[in-house]
């Protein structure tokens, strides 16, 4: 049995866009544990880690506030959350970009086209930062989901959401005008960590990076 005070409280999406690749990371790792058991706490049978399975958005806060000493989530939530954590390694994965879209028929010349304008965003932290460096005032309208419709209804002139292939905004007769932000799957971790779990950690990384070097 570890050393209780060296076991790795690790946050994972329970499920979404990020559970398979970071479960799949541990499993490379040659990290063992249960996954898909309905569970929402496991422990590696062969590893100093126990594992939370959450949504994605509430993974900042568990690493700011130690309920959870790292966690896995993409950069957009992170900086959308504006947590405290440390961004401990960038793990390439879950790519995708925060991008200002607009229907197809508008001829868009520039970003100071939303002064006086209202866009629709799940993302209004990084949107508002953006706005602002760029000098333009819009008013933004805070919807939790299915952003990409808020033009068609009439919600707002333009959306902000995420972006990967471009298949939804095209399907909902949009066009992508500005990529505000680019994201990635991250590890961060608790600001505060006692030395036994950074060593736990440190061990951790060097099996990422060790399977991250064979793999390219
Ligand atoms: O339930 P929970 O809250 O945990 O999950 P969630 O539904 O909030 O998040 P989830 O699983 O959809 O996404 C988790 C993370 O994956 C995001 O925070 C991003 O960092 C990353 N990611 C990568 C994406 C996408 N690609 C993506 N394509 N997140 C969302 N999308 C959505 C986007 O919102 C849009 O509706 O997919 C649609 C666009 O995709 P394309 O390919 O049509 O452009
Ligand atoms: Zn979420």
């Amino acid at each position: 049995m570890p050393n209780t005070e060296s076991i790795l409280r690790i946050a994972l999406q329970k499920s979404g866009r990020l559970s398979e690749d970071s479960f799949r990371l541990f499993k490379e790792c040659g990290i063992k544990f249960e996954s898909g058991t309905g569970k929402l706490k496991t422990s590696s049978s062969n590893f100093p880690a126990e594992f939370l399975f959450l949504r994605d958005d509430d993974i900042p806060g568990y690493v700011e506030d130690g309920v959870a000493d790292i966690g896995i989530v993409g950069e957009n939530v992170f900086v959308e959350t504006n947590r405290k954590a440390e961004v401990t390694y960038r793990l390439g994965f879950s790519k995708c970009r925060l991008s200002i879209a607009v229907p197809r028929s508008v001829e868009y010349k520039g970003v100071n086209d939303f002064n006086g304008k209202s866009i629709a965003t799940s993302y209004p932290r990084i949107l508002g930062n953006y706005l602002k460096e760029q000098g333009v005032k819009a008013e933004i309208h805070e919807i939790s989901g299915s952003v990409e419709i808020a033009p068609s209804i009439g919600l707002a002139e333009g959306v902000c959401d995420i972006v990967s292939s471009g298949s939804t905004l095209l399907s909902n007769g949009l066009k992508e005008v500005e990529t505000i932000f680019r994201s990635e799957a991250i590890l961060i971790s608790n600001k505060k960590l006692p030395k036994s779990k950074i060593d736990t950690l440190n061990k951790l990384l060097f099996r990422i990076k060790a399977v991250q070097t064979a793999q390219n």
